[in-house]
């Protein structure tokens, strides 16, 4: 494998990322790995790849365990990022749920006006045009952003900053209702962005924020989920000193079982803080989630999951076992890179999403297939890298299981189902 170890595109962050605090500690080092959504070509696979460090630190004092490497946002996303949201039923089920849910309780109408951060192919805003209500989507990846043009969804192809939303506002426009699903972890400038929402809500308007949680991450050793793109791994004491730095105030969650189990922050100008909030906020004290201590021993999790993974998979290619992956998710990346999932276990990766097929995912440059290939082929065992969709993706298969196919479930401790 051609690699190479880079720092010309990134930054080393020596101070915390939301409160510029320089108490921040090292808890888990994945050593340098790939990036994650960056699949690769044939011709790629001739040229050198670059890789970056991977380590999270804890601050001290706000409380937000991050990454310390910033990959230049242009590589992370503008260029053929391959992540499209339409590929799940079961997220734009969640999706569509949301969109009504606000339409109704905050009745919305031709007169409002919805913004999405990161809208992606349009998954969600699509539910608001539909209702006749006025939207427009942000997202700086030109693929997502012209197939969401496509099915009617103004979209601005650009990266959300507060300088954009001051132009925004001077061409009057202002919110009732700004969503932000799985972007507030990927900005580099945390404090920009929430300048920026808080620049175009209206008085009486919320952000409806989705992040994954790091509560579920730590229980649950959902290591995969680190990877450059994911620069914060918030808890609800990070987010609420986060809010209130911009005059913005958490004012209620909602617990998620996406993505491994996220939070839905409603974030408005005014504090009226709710049950659900100050709860969370009392739990993580009690938890002790809110200091280093709670992420001491994650390391050694990450390890001991790694070793059982890696010992199962060669286990069953000793026993002369076939093996294929599914999902040529982002989390798939970390695992296979920080397991060493190569070749020689793993023959192939199959994925829905068309954008992804004939690549080949980074690092491990594993072969990736349309799903149908796993009827195909019937590999023994499938290494489910998207085990978040879990139950979907099960029952999808049904066919292949009732041949005898047999899936591996990673996290939290490898399984056979
Ligand atoms: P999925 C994404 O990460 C992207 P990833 C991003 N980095 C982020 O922040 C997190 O989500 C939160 C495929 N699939 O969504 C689709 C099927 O093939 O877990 C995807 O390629 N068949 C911005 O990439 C992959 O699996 C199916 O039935 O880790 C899942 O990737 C389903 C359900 C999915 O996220």
């Amino acid at each position: 494998m051609n690699m190479m170890r880079v720092n010309a595109n990134s930054v080393t962050e020596q101070t915390c990322r939301s409160c510029g605090s320089s108490k921040i500690e090292t808890f888990l080092d994945l050593g340098h790995t790939p990036l994650a959504d960056r699949l690769l070509t044939d011709a790629d696979l001739q040229k050198p790849e670059l890789l970056f460090p991977l380590e999270v630190a804890f601050c001290a004092d706000c409380g937000l365990p991050q990454i310390t490497e910033t990959v230049s946002p242009e590589i992370l996303f503008a260029d053929a990022y391959p992540y499209y949201s339409s590929f799940s039923p079961a997220l734009l089920k969640h999706s569509r749920e949301n969109a009504l849910d606000l339409i109704a309780r905050r009745n919305l109408g031709p007169e409002s006006f919805v913004i999405e951060l990161a809208s992606n192919d349009g998954y969600l805003l699509k539910n608001y045009v539909e209702a006749g209500i006025q939207v427009l989507g942000i997202d700086p990846a030109d693929g997502p952003a012209a197939a969401a043009e496509k099915i009617g969804v103004p979209t601005s192809c650009s990266f959300f900053t507060l300088s954009l939303a001051d132009e925004l506002q001077r061409n009057g426009i202002q919110a009732d209702v700004i969503h932000a699903n799985n972007v507030l972890a990927h900005v580099a400038d945390t404090n920009d962005f929430v300048a920026g929402i808080a620049r175009l809500l209206k008085d009486d308007g919320v952000a409806v924020i989705e992040a994954p949680y790091i509560e579920p991450l730590i229980e649950h050793c959902e290591f995969d989920t680190i990877y450059h793109e994911h620069l914060c791994y918030f808890s609800v004491t990070a987010l609420d000193k986060l809010f209130r730095r911009h005059g913005l105030y958490l004012n209620e969650i909602k617990h998620l079982p996406i993505h491994g189990g996220s939070l839905r922050l409603f974030v408005e100008p005014r504090e009226r803080t709710g049950e659900s909030v100050k709860d969370q906020l009392a739990h993580e004290a009690a938890r002790g989630i809110d200091s280093i201590g709670y992420f001491r021993d994650f390391s050694t999790k990450v390890d001991t999951l790694k070793r059982d993974l890696s010992a199962l998979l060669h286990r069953l290619k000793s026993e002369g076992a076939s093996i294929a992956a599914y999902g040529a998710a982002a989390k798939g990346a970390t695992l296979i890179n920080t397991v060493g999932i190569g070749p020689d276990l793993v023959d192939f990766v199959v994925d829905r999403n068309i954008h992804k097929h004939g690549k080949y995912m980074p690092g491990q440059h594993l072969p990736i297939r349309p799903a149908e290939a796993l009827l195909e082929a019937q590999p023994d065992y499938v290494l489910l890298l998207a085990w978040n969709f879990v139950d979907e993706i099960l029952e999808q298969q049904s066919e292949y299981r009732a041949r005898g196919g047999k899936f591996i479930v990673p996290v939290p401790v490898p399984r056979i189902v």
